[in-house]
């Protein structure tokens, strides 16, 4: 069970963040109204939600989830890939350090961006991205063994698809995967329950599961069938202008 989130308000320059979408520019107020309801879903969930003030220094900020990996025993700050992101870091170290007494941090060479990292149970799915290197994989999977977890490499890097592993993939616990067509097959999904996301949904792959809702982008009928039919419960979000920024809905929030 979640007890706590951190998330960031969207600041006005959101629009200048990174994206490869061609989905035209987010509009900033109906950004900010989607966040509220985003929060609002959190805690409706049984959350209580920290709220970050929008930081203008970096664009992409509100897009929390890529600056730290939590298990529940430490937290592991991230060196996202992408240099106009790297010192998100810094501005929510203190934040994590409130909550977590032990961090750990990715050091140089080493990049990892949160959001290619899926944890399932105690194995994580470790995404060698465009943004996370192997060097920042193999640091991140020296802590996770100290801290008794085990991981597993998973190359996106030629997948122009996605961005992140998780913008492909979500564990809902209970042994259940998200995924996109293109992991449907992946052998190392295969003793999972696999819930596989039709090609026109496959934004809504990125989903999470929080106690008992799984927050989805609304919009996405096939999906939400789906995890009815499976016994969850989802709850759906209008994700519409972080989308036009690549950003999947897990990536707005940090949970523990
Ligand atoms: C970026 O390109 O870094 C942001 N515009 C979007 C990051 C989304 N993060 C995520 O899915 N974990």
């Amino acid at each position: 069970m979640f007890q706590h989130a951190i998330v960031r308000i969207p600041g006005s320059n959101f629009a200048d963040g990174l994206t490869g979408a061609d989905l035209g520019m987010p509009d900033f107020a109906t950004a900010l109204r989607q966040h509220v309801q985003y929060c609002e879903a959190l805690t409706t969930c049984g959350l209580e939600v920290v709220t970050l003030a929008a930081d203008l220094a970096y664009p992409d900020s509100t897009f929390v989830e890529d600056t730290a990996v939590l298990t529940p025993q430490a937290a592991i700050l991230t060196r996202p890939g992408a240099p106009t992101r790297a010192g998100e870091v810094a501005a929510i170290r203190d934040e994590i350090a409130r909550f977590f007494p032990t961090v750990f941090e990715i050091q140089s060479p080493g990049t990892l961006d949160g959001g290619d990292i899926c944890e399932a149970g105690t194995h994580f799915f470790l995404g060698l991205s465009q943004r996370s290197n192997e060097e920042g994989l193999r640091q991140l999977a020296g802590y996770l063994d100290r801290l008794g977890c085990n991981s597993s490499i998973i190359d996106v890097r030629d997948m122009i698809s996605i961005l992140h592993l998780k913008s492909g993939i979500a564990y809902l616990g209970d042994n259940a995967l998200v995924l996109i067509e293109e992991f449907a097959g992946h052998p190392q999904f295969k003793n999972y329950r696999r819930i596989v996301v039709s090609e026109e949904e496959s934004y809504a792959a990125n989903c999470v599961r929080v106690n008992d809702r799984v927050l989805i982008p609304s919009g996405n009928p096939k999906l939400l069938a789906q995890l009815n039919a499976n016994g969850f419960h989802p709850l759906p979000l209008d994700m519409s202008e972080f989308r036009k920024m690549d950003g999947g809905l897990s990536c707005l929030s940090l949970r523990f």
